[in-house]
């Protein structure tokens, strides 16, 4: 894996080249060897949350004048155990082993080393086009309803299932690579986009016979984000042309062409913050939305606290709309209009609405302790209107913001529901429904709670309280994690997420979005930790 080769070789360089075990006076010593394994176990566990430099974002500041203050039995303890912030139990889950938090507790005490650059050359170093667009089926090959397909993460397998979500059969299994996080269909549906952890983006042709990959690229070394080009209209048609990867590390977005993935630009986004304007080096780009209405992309930059519009009908003479909002932006999605934007800022327990039409700030609301909607849920509630709900991952209640701001002002950019989740804490991580579902669904992936991790709430959509908690089957032993929707809304998916090494123990799961009842156990030796499921027709046109 080429992200770990970097990183490793770097810290052995720079351990190597201070010729000592152990930096500082009575600090705890930690060899060249060790140092190398605690910086790939960070970069996969820990990086994510509070950053390469560790100057903290969705998790708090570990840089060493923070941890040695805090000591080693105390780092242990949280590493072991978890908090009901959102800090994961690395310990209790088996994720960790005792010895790996105790290396890991040492590791924090010493400064971090310095993550590597990445510049044009590396990327195209890294391109593959496999077939080339002119080689590639002038219509589906395989018979099947392709836009009510599936793509799902088997994120520790490496790889993305396409699932025929008519007959419920595995169509193909792609290899993507490292810690799949997300995928993102093209404007017309026919490809998919995934993004890896490693910040390798893969293309998947969903008109093949069999589904695969037809070219991939490495646009950075962390990453979480991509989106496509989705506009057509007076102003060009830009369906398929271009695609978006938002990189943690190095701090930037990369811009390549949508049906090869050759990368064409690379803008950097280190800068100031919005409200203090100090300087961050590490400014990551967490969430990324395409506009239907205009060619744009909404690029949210999470410690910065800005969000930046980015009008890409020229990418010569790039144009951007930079606005203040709010710091730690994260996860957000569209409003039913497909005009505003709202994204958690979820370190500051709040969300930010992005006016995409008048391209300025248009609420900042308080809504709970630490928001992570996913893309949120969009509801026609007959009493508020239209409204957009996000869960939390510090507080158990799922917050519904009113949206309408010319039909019903009175509600507009105001929580108008507070739903409270049983149990205690929080550890919502996604909220889903589709404009035909009669519910939202709520997981709680991330409670302390073992039922509760086990388990989903039915919220209804009229009276806004949960009516009904659902614990899976008993034979599956993972957590419940992330929601989609069959193309006509009448089908919940659901990722039962498990250890890697027993299949037998997860599934994805399909309920009668009505009845409630489980219609369906998809599972399988290749079942292997699921967890973000995209339906086609409902991920390109951001149904949620
Ligand atoms: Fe995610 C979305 C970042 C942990 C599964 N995740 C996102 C987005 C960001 C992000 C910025 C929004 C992308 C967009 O819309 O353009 N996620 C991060 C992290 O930084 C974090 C907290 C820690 C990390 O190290 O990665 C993190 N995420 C997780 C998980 O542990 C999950 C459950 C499983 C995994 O892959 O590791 C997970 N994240 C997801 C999923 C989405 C997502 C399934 C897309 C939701 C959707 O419906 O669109």
């Amino acid at each position: 894996m080429r992200v770990k080769s970097a990183l490793v070789a770097l810290v052995v360089g720079l351990v190597g080249l201070g010729g000592s075990t152990s930096m500082g006076g009575d600090l705890p010593k930690i060899t060249p060897q060790e140092m190398k394994k605690a910086s790939q176990i960070y970069f996969d566990r820990c990086a994510g949350c509070h950053g390469m430099l560790r100057k903290g974002a969705t998790g708090p500041k570990l840089t060493p004048e923070v941890t040695r203050k805090r000591g080693i039995k105390y780092l242990e303890t949280v590493m072991y155990n978890g908090l009901p912030g959102g800090m994961p139990d690395w310990g209790k889950q088996g994720v960790l082993s005792k010895k790996d938090i105790n290396l890991l507790a040492r590791f924090l005490m010493h400064e971090p080393p310095p993550p590597p650059e990445r510049d044009m050359k590396d990327i195209l170093n890294s391109w593959k086009l496999y077939v080339p667009p002119e080689k590639r089926p002038k219509k589906p090959m395989h018979g099947r309803n392709w836009q009510n397909f599936f793509g799902v993460i088997l994120r520790d397998a490496g790889k993305v299932a396409i699932i025929d979500g008519d007959k419920k059969e595995l169509v193909s299994l792609v290899d993507t690579g490292f810690a799949v996080h997300i995928l993102r269909a093209s404007a017309t549906g026919r490809y998919f986009y995934s993004i890896g952890r490693d910040g390798k983006v893969t293309l998947i042709d969903l008109w093949m016979k069999k589904p695969d990959k037809v070219a991939e690229v490495k646009a950075c070394f962390d990453a979480r984000s991509v989106d496509v080009s989705k506009y057509a209209g007076h102003r060009g048609n830009y369906k398929d042309k271009l695609a978006v990867v938002g990189c943690y590390w190095p701090p930037s977005f990369v811009i390549m062409d949508g049906l090869t993935l050759k990368p064409l630009k690379i803008i950097g986004t280190s800068d100031y913050t919005y409200d203090t304007n100090e300087f961050v080096r590490e400014a990551r780009v967490a969430s990324i939305v395409a506009s239907h209405d205009q060619p744009e992309w909404v690029i949210n930059m999470k410690e910065t606290g800005k969000v930046w519009l980015v009008d890409y009908s020229d990418i010569k003479n790039l144009k951007v709309a930079v606005i203040d909002a709010e710091r730690f932006l994260h996860d957000g999605g569209w409003d039913i209009s497909k005009r505003y934007f709202l994204v958690a800022a979820n370190m500051r327990n709040k969300v930010v609405v992005i006016d995409t039409l008048e391209k300025e700030l248009e609420a900042i609301i308080e809504t709970g302790v630490k928001p992570h909607p996913g893309r949120g849920a969009n509801v026609y509630n007959l009493k508020y209107g239209p409204i957009w709900c996000t869960g939390h991952l510090g507080s158990p209640e799922v917050a519904c913001i009113g949206v309408d701001k010319r039909n019903h002002p009175e509600y507009a950019w105001k929580v108008v529901k507070k739903i409270r989740l049983p149990g205690e804490g929080g550890g919502n991580l996604f909220v889903k429904t589709h404009p035909r579902a009669k519910y939202i669904f709520a997981d709680r992936t991330l409670n302390p709670d073992p039922k509760l991790q086990r388990s989903f709430h039915v919220i209804d959509k009229q009276s806004l309280e949960v009516v009904k908690t659902i614990e899976i089957p008993k034979k599956y032993k993972g957590r419940v994690v992330h929601f989609e929707f069959s193309e006509d809304g009448k089908e919940l998916w659901v990722s039962v997420w498990g250890k890697k090494t027993k299949p037998e123990e997860q599934a994805i799961l399909v309920y009668d979005a009505e009845t409630l009842k489980l219609k369906n156990e998809i599972t399988g030796k290749w079942v292997v930790t699921p967890t973000g499921k995209f339906n086609v027709h409902n991920t390109l046109r951001d149904v949620y």
